[in-house]
């Protein structure tokens, strides 16, 4: 509670000084009660400041929340089909997520020396992978070498 805690200090050093100005006389009591007012104005308006601030940081976290909102992971998907990728290089963001379909009637792979590997996806099987370093992924089927695709993490 920001506003109570200045607001009190104020009003606790106001009273001090004007039981000072009450032993000194009334002129000086008015021009400490003037300054008294401009004191606890000055505190108010910190505290509104304050409360801006406050509501500042709300909207900077609100419009921070919404270029999160647009940079959400997607699931993208790549099919495997006529022994094939389809799209033969895809380019992702990392945190995105693919998926490899298998639509042949045989298995096929995934598999990027070093840095993932499907292992046997089945006819009609999927594969799912969330990489998660950035770079550039040549893979291809282990059991048709002539099968290459490519995967982009930005
Ligand atoms: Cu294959």
């Amino acid at each position: 509670m920001p506003v109570f805690g200045i607001g009190c200090r104020t009003l606790v050093y106001s009273a001090h000084l004007k039981s000072l100005a009450s032993l000194k006389g009334s002129i000086f009591d008015k021009g400490l009660h003037r300054m008294n007012t401009l004191s606890t104005l000055s505190a108010l308006d910190l505290a509104r400041r304050r409360a801006l601030a406050v509501v500042a940081a709300a909207g900077l976290a609100t419009s921070a929340g919404l270029v999160w909102a647009a940079e959400k992971p997607v699931t993208h998907t790549v099919v495997m089909k006529a022994t094939s990728y389809a799209p033969l290089a895809l380019t992702i963001k990392r945190g995105d997520t693919v998926v490899w379909i298998n639509e042949d009637p045989f298995p096929h792979t995934v598999t990027s020396a070093g840095a993932f590997d499907s292992k046997s996806i089945a006819a009609g099987a999927s594969w799912k992978y969330k990489p998660r370093k950035v770079g550039d992924f040549a893979y291809t089927c282990t059991f048709h070498p002539n099968m290459k695709g490519t995967l982009r993490v930005e």
